[in-house]
């Protein structure tokens, strides 16, 4: 086969393509897209607000970006917006499989390594508007990045639900910028050949505890002894659109904070050390915010590496240009 330089070319696609410019990169393994250019327009306001005019008007955006054949599941995408608050660098709306994240702390440290390696911040604290409240990132001299995210408490300690196929479960329900059920018992072996049975366990574990009046939750935490050296923990976190999180969650981790505190097992400022499936790591200490309340500010740092720089190009001709779903 011989490739034409010049001659006749084939038909546009339909009226052309929509054009998304991204970068991707990843977080102890999980990705994360950062839209930089040819996102909706979502006119203003709070992020909280623009994230419901994203949901409800632009959903099939979000999709096109984070759905086969341009993403996958696993993928959470995030859309830089304007900030309301103007003690912040910038507004961010993640996104998944499935719809809208509250935060995303694995995509937070993504976003600011992105947003370092295109040359638009530089090292030192930089405060971010989410759907749920402002965090202040601080991205460090050696690129890793540490996430003061919103206050995380604890709403219930050692609940029991009859899981089918299972029996009996005990775990905690917290707060950590999303909603987590982290499982106390049983405590199954954390391996990555153990995805498929581990999923299918937790997303049992997720039904069972939404309908028993938990149906905010929408992550479930498994937890195993460390296997790393200096780890704490080891985790395994199922998203809400049954992708499991291939970091440590930062999140999850600051939902694990809560609950270390709550507990009296950790001290402020502590190190916590949590390992992924995979063994990548997140640091995470806490402050106390309101201590009589459980209120913590935890504070989760990592590392992310970008991986490309690419243009998504959607043409209405495309049968899936709207993403697989
Ligand atoms: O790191 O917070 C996180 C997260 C949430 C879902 C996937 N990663």
């Amino acid at each position: 086969m011989s490739v034409r330089r010049r001659g006749p070319r084939v038909a546009p696609e339909g009226a052309g393509y929509r054009r998304v410019a991204v970068v991707d990169s990843h977080t102890g393994g999980e990705p994360t897209r950062v839209v930089i250019a040819g996102g909706p327009d979502l006119g203003g306001g709070s992020v909280a607000a623009q994230g419901e005019v994203f949901r409800r008007e632009h959903d099939r955006f979000r999709s096109a970006v984070v759905h086969e054949p341009r993403g996958s599941d696993v993928l959470v995408g995030a859309l830089l917006v304007p900030p309301s608050d103007p003690t912040c660098a910038a507004g961010v709306l993640f996104f998944n499989n499935v719809g809208l994240l509250g935060m995303c702390g694995h995509g937070t440290i993504g976003l600011m390594v992105t947003l370092a390696h295109l040359g638009r911040l530089g090292p030192g604290e930089h405060r971010l508007e989410t759907v749920v409240g402002v965090v202040t990132a601080t991205l460090h001299p050696d690129r890793s990045v540490s996430v003061a995210n919103v206050p995380s408490h604890r709403a219930a300690r050692a609940v029991t639900v009859s899981v089918p196929g299972i029996g009996p479960v005990t775990g905690d329900v917290a707060w950590g910028g999303n909603w987590f059920f982290l499982v106390r018992e049983p405590v199954w072996p954390l391996d990555l050949r153990e995805v498929e049975s581990l999923t299918d366990r937790s997303w049992r574990i997720r039904q069972a505890v939404n309908v028993q009046g938990f149906p905010e939750v929408d992550h479930v935490e498994l937890f195993g002894p460390p296997q790393t050296a200096g780890g704490s923990s080891r985790n395994f976190v199922l998203c809400p659109g049954k992708a499991y999180d291939r970091s440590p969650c930062g999140t999850g981790t600051s939902a694990k904070l809560a609950c270390l505190a709550a507990d009296g097992r950790l001290a402020e400022d502590e190190p916590w050390v949590q390992e992924s499936i995979l063994g990548s790591t997140f640091q995470g200490r806490y402050r106390w915010v309101d201590r009589a309340k459980g209120l913590i500010q935890p504070t989760v740092t990592g590392t992310a590496h970008v991986t490309a720089e690419a243009t998504l190009l959607l043409g209405e001709s495309d049968p899936f240009c709207w993403g697989i779903r």
